[in-house]
């Protein structure tokens, strides 16, 4: 097998103590077997699918792939595209965390990760969008030139854990260019991300105000857009514009 199991176990031992715990009265189904969620360490989507699937108390394991080697191994589990969180479950293979939302919906309607109501529903859809399409690309690309320029500058949610990195400095900066490479990393575009972050957190600011996210219940928006957020106010450049805004107090909630 081509996947690193992650050493420290914490958040897979509490998950599993909830898992034990269903009774008659919890709707929790006993799938055959447990989810596979297939990660990377130290991503946050991937811990944004770990908060879908504790919600819904679902049993899962969780393997981390190599980065590099990714794709190719979860092209082997079959699944279509490449990019973690992917989650094998109840013999159904979903990729992406706004699938895997939908694909937990599914198999478990309750507790809810949308909105009943159809106009409440659009609203969460519109805030993963925002997540999934901007400020989640927006936060890999200033965290990896962060990482690279100043390492010292970023520090790891210890919830969702550190991006495993080489020792050596020169296996570090290859990484680091391939990186760059592959994420179209570039001083510029970091500058336009670093420019248009204000206006992401302003609008996720605003989700909040209005009750979309963060609400008394919480739903598959604000388990996407909190680990990002988390990254984010662990990068100097960037936490400080965070620290007092409701976007940080999300964080608190959902990763504690
Ligand atoms: N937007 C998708 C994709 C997430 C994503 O891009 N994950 C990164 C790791 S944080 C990945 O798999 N990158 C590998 C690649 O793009 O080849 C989601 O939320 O599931």
């Amino acid at each position: 097998m081509r996947f690193v199991r992650r050493r420290l176990p914490a958040i897979q031992t509490r998950l599993d103590v909830r898992a034990d715990a269903s009774s008659a009265a919890d709707p929790t189904p006993r799938l055959a077997t447990p989810g596979l969620l297939y990660g990377v360490r130290g991503s946050a989507p991937t811990y944004a699918a770990e908060l879908a699937l504790r919600y819904k108390r679902l049993p899962y394991k969780r393997a981390d792939l190599l980065a590099g080697r990714h794709a190719k191994t979860l092209r082997r589990k079959g699944f279509a595209g490449i990019t973690v969180p992917a989650l094998w479950l109840d013999d159904e293979r979903l990729q992406t965390n706004r699938a895997i939302a939908r694909g937990l919906e599914r198999l478990l309607p309750k507790p809810a990760l949308f909105p009943a109501d159809p106009i409440a529903r659009a609203e969460v859809e519109g805030a993963e969008r925002l997540t999934d399409e901007q400020l989640q690309p927006a936060t890999r690309r200033i965290l990896i030139r962060a990482m690279a320029r100043h390492p010292g500058s970023v520090r790891a949610n210890p919830e969702i854990g550190r991006i495993t990195l080489p020792r050596n400095r020169l296996l570090r900066a290859l990484l680091a260019r391939y990186a760059f490479r592959y994420y179209g990393i570039t001083a510029e575009v970091v500058r336009e991300d670093l420019a248009s972050l204000p206006g992401m957190l302003d609008a996720i600011d605003a989700y909040i105000d209005a009750g979309v996210l963060n609400g008394p219940d919480l739903n598959a928006a604000d388990f996407q857009i909190a680990p990002l957020v988390a990254v984010l106010l662990g990068i100097d450049d960037v936490a400080t514009d965070l620290a007092g805004r409701p976007a940080a107090a999300l964080v608190a909630r959902v990763l504690q």
